[in-house]
């Protein structure tokens, strides 16, 4: 018997709400929910592969817990466990103060969760000493909503997506990372063909190649241009006399700073052509309605928060906010970000929009808590990057991590590693077992994830949607906020024995209700939202009890959050990045998203088809830069900054800009002989929000000449693989994990160095256990250093292994990823030929993963149907999901204008 439960996806922060399908006992199957107001029934890749992500392989079954420095983590009771984690928090409290302890939350955690580590921190411990991954994300952001508008959130809704007649995409690829808001954009153009889209990006992304306007700024020029764009709206007098006389202040100021930025000016610092400047201001001028949708482009830079105020600068001065289809919006990366930053859970704010340095504030949080108010603190805490450094200077001893995996998403990751190595004592709170955070846990306590857990999330335009459990946890895990309260219970047992008790939560609704009640009064009011409500519809805040429907839309009255009612004007000057390319590191490194794969790849790297789209970390590069230095696409290269190395493949990328270069951020340890982008990137931060320029660092590139390569490609149980070869990893100059294939996965090894490394390929084939056999064969030749193997089952290719010599790996490749179907003598596996003997099937990228569509495939329909709606019906591509239609549509425009201009 299978059910139904209703629940939202845990990856992006678009929120869609999902129809989980079980049966009883495991997820069997997921839906878009059609009553959903964030994606009325439809779903992306990675939301309808969720299903394969679930299951006991590769999850923390039990708390494991270090007794020594050296030891290996025993499995413990939870009872064993919380009881030493209070003793050791305890102990540093007493004897180093509450600031010598600390937290590293997640924007992936539940509102609820968020709640008690935050109250847990700041009201039972007395520290601010509590961040979360959101610094790295969205604290610029929040930054600039309060400068300019006195709260933070955006003033906008989803239902702006099909009023705006402008969309601007500000740092934002959200065809790759927003998709379902994007097919909703697609949407709404092809209804209206006035609707105009800008996309400001250094890179051509799939998002900027569909824009009317893509301006390809230099990276990290975006106050000159948006100053340039408004020094030309002012110049032609297209502002909002009543916003600015009225309802805002400092407009003089900033007016005197822009003009310091006529169009030639800014067009130069920007790298562009000052007509696209001046076409992007006039379109912005005389849109009716003008949508912003910005995101780490913006905010992951040393100038983070100027970037937002510069670009909310132009929305205040033309009028555009706080009407339908107009606003600056900020698009929240992961699922709950908005509820951490609603219940205050960062080192720079307190619940519910209250400030740490508001005396008046910190009284109400601790008259509704029932602290001391003294306790509360009345500075910020350490922000994440602040945070780390502080535990390797010692100052901080012990940290919780929960549901974050900082040794990989963290800046400057050679640093963050001697942190955590230092720490006394590590506390990890984590789904899944391989992380890179995770060895260096003391502590690893199992959480449940997602289709196990209940509370609720908010998205990116401020609804709150239940989260609901489909199945048990497996093993042990448990609930997150329910680990934190037991801790919190345990804490005060020992800290704060006569106080009452300050965590007597019996389910998460009851810690609902009390965040609930800190909300009353302030700009962020749900004292009208519940559970029961919440169970009929997703609700938008504010949402004041009495009142029937949360606002669609902030400022709709012009009156903002800051005393005087007015927003405020920002002058803001163009600066460079922290880190300028130079002489010795002359290329700058950007990192971004892939649209198939989530961070730290935890979940999303357990599904075969999410590789089809992108197998392998490869460093994007502009294909002239290539040329000049004599790299061909797959070459290896060392990149390094002055703070960490990498060696991977280069890739031609035509839209990477000359002298920059890209590598997605979601590669690391797991899948590569070692951590990924972070290795090089710079803990440099913006002044006003703390958030560090994770997409700016300088970098250097030397061409490796790694004679001696080995590719193995397995068919199996894809967790056992890589809990076989992940050891493996390490050992190799280069070597990459990737999985291969999808009714039959494969696990697929690849690896360079000088030299075989001493015993690496007899620990390889005892791993996976090239034995032999009727089924099995081997060739070697000791001379040439050639050494190679291949099994067969029922007639299939089921693994190979080449050492030495590689050459027919990518055929090989291709024929395990369609099944391993083998119609050749067997011998040919040990082929030297890079070319597939003939009837051995063609590779092609995979551009359609939800019907598993292939370039190849899709040309040819072009070919064949003469258009893409032909093409469409054919092979069904872009039919399901709609995340390649981007593709498909440069597929089509390149094919079918090849095929016109190609003679009859
Ligand atoms: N598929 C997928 N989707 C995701 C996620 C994921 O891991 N995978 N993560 C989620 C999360 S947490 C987040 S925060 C969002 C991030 O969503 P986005 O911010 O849209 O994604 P990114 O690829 O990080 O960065 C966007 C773009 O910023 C550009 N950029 C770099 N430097 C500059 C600059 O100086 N100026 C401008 N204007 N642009 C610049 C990059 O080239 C890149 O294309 O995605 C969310 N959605
Ligand atoms: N260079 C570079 N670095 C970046 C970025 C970039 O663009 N470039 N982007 C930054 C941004 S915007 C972000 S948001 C961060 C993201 O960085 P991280 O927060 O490190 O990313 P995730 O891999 O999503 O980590 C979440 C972890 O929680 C675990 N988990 C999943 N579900 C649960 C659960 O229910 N409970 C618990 N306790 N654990 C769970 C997952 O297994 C995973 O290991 O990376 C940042 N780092
Ligand atoms: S857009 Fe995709 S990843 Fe984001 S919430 Fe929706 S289904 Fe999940
Ligand atoms: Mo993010």
């Amino acid at each position: 018997m299978t059910h139904t439960v209703r629940s939202t996806c845990c990856y992006c922060g678009v929120g869609c709400g999902v129809l989980i399908h079980t049966d009883g006992e495991r997820i069997v199957g997921i839906d878009g929910d059609p009553a959903h107001p964030a994606n009325f029934g439809r779903l992306c890749t990675k939301g309808r592969t969720l299903p394969l992500t679930t299951g006991d392989a590769g999850r923390v079954l039990a708390p494991m817990l270090r007794d020594g420095r050296d030891d290996a983590r025993q499995p413990v009771s939870w009872q064993t466990a919380i009881a030493t984690a209070a003793d050791r928090f305890a102990a540093v409290i007493r004897e180093h103060g509450p600031d010598a302890v600390a937290f590293y939350l997640s924007g992936q955690l539940l509102t609820e969760d968020y709640y008690v580590f935050n109250k847990l921190a700041k009201g039972l411990i007395g520290t601010a000493n509590v961040d979360t991954n959101s610094r790295l994300c969205m604290s610029s952001a929040v930054s600039a909503y309060k400068l300019a508008f006195g709260a933070d959130g955006p003033p906008t809704c989803y239902d702006d997506l099909e009023a705006a007649d402008l969309v601007l995409f500000a740092g934002s690829n959200a065809a790759f990372a927003h998709p379902i808001l994007f097919r909703r954009l697609e949407e709404a153009r092809a209804a209206r063909p006035g609707v105009k889209w800008i996309a400001i990006d250094p890179r051509r992304t799939d998002t900027a190649a569909m824009a009317d306007l893509h301006l390809a700024i230099q990276p990290g020029t975006d106050v000159a241009l948006f100053n340039g764009m408004l020094h030309h709206l002012i110049w032609e007098g297209r502002l909002d006399f009543d916003l600015i006389g009225l309802h805002s202040e400092g407009f003089d100021a900033l007016k005197n700073e822009v003009r310091a930025y006529p169009p030639h000016r800014a067009a130069e610092i920007c790298g562009i052509d000052e007509a696209d400047l001046v076409t992007a201001a006039d379109w912005f001028g005389d849109a009716k309605a003008a949508l912003s949708l910005y995101c780490m482009g913006l905010n992951q830079s040393s100038h983070g928060t100027d970037k937002n105020l510069a670009l909310i600068n132009l929305h205040l001065a033309t009028g555009q906010i706080g009407k339908p289809g107009a606003g600056p919006f900020s698009l929240t990366g992961q699922p709950n970000a908005m509820g951490g930053r609603e219940v205050g859970g960062m080192a720079t704010m307190l619940a519910s929009h209250r400030d740490l340095a508001n005396a008046a504030h910190r009284d109400e949080l601790s008259a509704l808590w029932g602290v001391p108010a003294e306790r509360l603190p009345a500075r910020p805490g350490l922000t994440a990057v602040e945070l780390f450094d502080a535990l390797e200077a010692g100052t901080v001893k012990a940290v919780w991590i929960a549901c974050t995996n900082p040794a990989h998403s963290m800046p400057d990751l050679n640093k963050v590693r001697a942190a955590l190595t230092k720490a006394e004592f590590v506390v990890l709170q984590e789904a899944f077992a391989d992380t890179d955070t995770a060895p260096f846990a003391d502590l690893l306590l199992p959480a449940s994830s997602w289709g196990e857990k209940e509370g609720v999330v908010t998205n990116s335009e401020r609804r709150i949607s239940r989260v609901r459990a489909a199945v048990k946890a497996p093993g042990e895990a448990r609930a997150d906020w329910r680990i934190a309260r037991d801790f919190a219970q345990a804490l005060q047992a020992r800290l704060a024995p006569s106080e009452p008790a300050l965590f007597d939560f019996d389910s998460p609704e009851a810690v609902f209700v009390e965040y609930r009640a800190t909300t009353v009064g302030r700009d962020i009011d749900i004292g009208g939202v519940s559970y029961a409500l919440l169970e009929a519809a997703p609700q938008q805040w504010p949402l004041p009890a009495g009142e029937k429907l949360g606002r669609a839309r902030l400022y709709t009255d012009r009156v903002f959050n800051t005393e005087s009612g007015r927003a405020c004007f920002h002058a803001v000057p163009y600066l460079p990045v922290a880190e300028a390319p130079n002489a010795r590191y002359p290329f700058r490194l950007l990192s971004g998203r892939l649209r198939d794969q989530w961070h730290g790849m935890s979940r999303s790297g357990r599904v075969p088809q999410l590789f089809e789209h992108a197998a392998e970390a490869r460093l994007g590069m502009n294909p002239g830069d290539m040329a000049r230095r004599g790299l061909a696409d797959g070459d290896l290269v060392a990149v390094a900054s002055r703070r960490g190395a990498l060696v991977l493949p280069v890739e031609a990328a035509a839209g990477t800009p000359s002298g920059s270069l890209f590598l997605p951020m979601h590669w690391n340890g797991q899948f590569l002989q070692d951590a990924g982008v972070n290795l090089m990137t710079s803990p440099a931060r913006c002044d006003k929000s703390a958030q560090p320029e994770l997409k700016h660092a300088a970098v250097k590139l030397v061409k490796l000449d790694l004679p001696w390569r080995c590719v193995a490609v397995v068919a199996g149980d894809v967790q056992g693989l890589f809990a076989l070869l992940r050891p493996l990893l390490a050992g190799c100059r280069y070597a990459s994990l990737s999985l291969v294939g999808r009714e039959r996965p494969a696990v697929k090894l690849t690896v360079a160095d000088d030299a075989a490394p001493e015993g690496w390929l007899e620990k390889l084939d005892a791993a996976l256990g090239f034995v032999g056999g009727p089924d099995g064969l081997g060739y070697r030749d000791d001379k040439r250093g050639v050494d190679k193997r291949a099994q067969w089952r029922d007639g299939r290719l089921v693994a190979f292994r080449l050492a030495g010599e590689t050459a027919a790996e990518a055929w090989l490749t291709e024929i395990m990823r369609q099944g391993g179907d083998w119609a050749f003598p067997r011998p040919w596996a040990f082929l030297p030929s890079a070319t597939a003997p003939a009837g051995a099937p063609a590779p092609s990228r995979m551009v359609c993963n939800c019907n598993g569509v292939s370039e190849s495939a899709i040309v040819a329909a072009l070919k064949a149907g003469g258009s893409l709606a032909a093409a469409q019906q054919a092979t069904g591509c872009g039919t399901a999901c709609g995340s390649c239609l981007p593709e498909c549509k440069r597929l089509a425009a390149a094919t079918l204008a090849n095929t016109e201009s190609a003679p009859a």
